[in-house]
């Protein structure tokens, strides 16, 4: 049930070339989403997974930014705020674009996607825009440290962290001015305040008014922006190889954001946002600070350290990973990023413990199907009742259980992967996935040998 539910979802949430996060809140193509749902499509289909990322990259500006939100010109304006008029922006190919971007975890999506079919023509074409993405983090938000600064709560993709209050406090903004859509298809009490939401409105104005360069009011070093930022770097050297080129610098960019991070954000038990302003970390419980858990140079008592607070604080061994540490005063177990369980963030955590402790990472991956059993993809979910929040049938909820249930099901030789196998075939027959685009390879020989041969 769950992987036929998993599928439905990816099935609905597809537009021809891209996967909405869900069809009513977030109805255009946003960045880190496109990456997590071709990690699940490329189990499925590893040719929507292809053209899900270079669908994205179509919109890349030519100083490498990959906007957080691209635009589908067939929505109208009001379909979700802020939009396009409000960006104001146009990438190369004409696209209409925000200006701002998220985590970059699209060069593991791009390697995941490469290995479940091998494909160099994919490849080669996408390899020099990965580059370009992280050359432009390089260019204009590194500082001297080493490290990458968001410049908006939204590039952080946990955008109402309470790691941002401090921050964002110090940003004026005139309350008023703009209608929010988000607020008709989830109850307030789930989303930012209106007076948060003033400061995102006022911190994009600003950034737009300058013609995208301009850093603002907030300037922050995040851990999870950083990690994926050297994750991608671990995630091109592999692709450099495959390719015949030198995996090196990659390599050592991997290593050198690692250490920068353990010298600057590191607090002992768990990795903090640097406000860049004023040279300090800013003290939260944020699980964002987990996150480095993926990078493979973490040194071993560093992650062992790290390991202890997410069992301590964050109830790792026994609930889906909340993002905010449950013995915080400041958790909120309802409130979008502030206490409620993610599946992404699940997933990055589950994906950095696969290596360094396979037994608690076979507890995150069963808290999160327990999650899903009992409320279904949902965008965020309560980690204590485990109840659904935020809007429902949310893409990279369907995409990261799929891939997690046929990696387990490759390590534990279930038939899982028949399963999920014959899930894709039974939509590829009603029309609703070409057959073509339904990949034989995904979930290993076991699958070819049975279900997807027999049809
Ligand atoms: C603003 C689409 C996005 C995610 C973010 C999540 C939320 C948008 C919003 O939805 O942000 O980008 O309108 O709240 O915080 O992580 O990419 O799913």
């Amino acid at each position: 049930m769950i992987l036929r539910d998993a599928v439905r979802v990816l099935v609905g949430n597809w537009d021809g070339s891209y996967t909405v996060p869900s069809r009513r809140l977030y109805p255009h193509q946003w960045s880190w989403d496109s990456a997590f749902v071709a990690i699940g499509n490329a189990r499925l289909s590893p040719r929507r997974a292809r053209t899900e990322l270079l669908t994205l990259f179509g919109a890349q500006w030519s100083d490498g930014r990959v906007p957080h939100i691209v635009f589908n010109p067939e929505v109208p304006e009001g379909a979700y705020y802020p939009g396009p008029a409000f960006w104001a922006a146009r990438a190369p190919s004409g696209v209409r674009t925000s200006g701002i971007v998220q985590p970059p975890v699209h060069a593991l999506a791009a390697w995941k996607t490469y290995l479940a079919e091998p494909d160099h023509a994919f490849l080669r074409r996408i390899y020099p825009r990965l580059v370009a993405q992280q050359e432009f983090l390089r260019a204009q938000r590194r500082s001297p440290e080493g490290l990458i600064a968001i410049l908006h709560p939204w590039e952080s993709g946990m955008d109402n962290s309470p790691a941002w209050d401090v921050p964002l406090a110090a940003v004026d903004a005139p309350s008023g001015g703009f209608v929010r859509r988000d607020l008709e298809a989830v109850s307030a009490d789930e989303r930012p305040t209106d007076r948060d939401y003033a400061r995102y409105i006022a911190l994009a104005e600003s950034y737009r008014e300058s013609g995208y360069t301009d850093p603002g009011a907030f300037r922050v070093e995040d851990p999870l922006f950083n990690a994926a930022y050297g994750l991608a770097e671990s995630a091109l050297a592999g692709i450099a190889r495959v390719l015949g080129l030198d995996p090196g610098p990659h390599e050592r960019e991997a290593a050198a954001v690692t250490s920068a991070m353990v010298e600057h954000l590191w607090d002992g038990g768990l990795f903090q946002a640097r406000d860049v302003r004023t040279g300090k970390l800013v003290e939260s419980a944020s699980a964002a600070g987990l996150t480095p858990l993926v990078l493979p140079d973490l040194p071993d008592e560093v992650a062992g350290a790290l390991i202890t607070t997410a069992l301590d604080r964050f109830g790792l061994a026994d609930k889906p990973l909340p993002s905010y540490a449950v013995d915080a005063a400041d958790f909120d177990p309802a409130r979008y990023w502030r206490g409620p369980s993610w599946i992404n963030l699940s997933w990055l955590v589950w994906h950095g413990l696969r290596d360094r402790r396979p037994d608690l990472a076979a507890s995150v991956a069963d808290a999160m199907r327990r999650a899903v059993y009992r409320s279904g993809f949902r965008e965020y979910f309560d980690p204590f009742t485990l109840r659904g929040h935020g809007s429902r049938d949310f893409s990279w909820s369907a995409a990261l259980i799929l891939d997690l249930v046929a990696e387990h099901s490759l390590h534990a030789a279930e038939p899982a992967g028949r399963e999920l196998c014959e899930q894709a075939w039974s939509f590829a027959e009603r029309g609703e996935v070409g057959h073509d685009e339904v990949g034989h390879d995904e979930v290993g020989t076991r699958c070819r040998r049975s279900a997807c041969t027999s049809r």
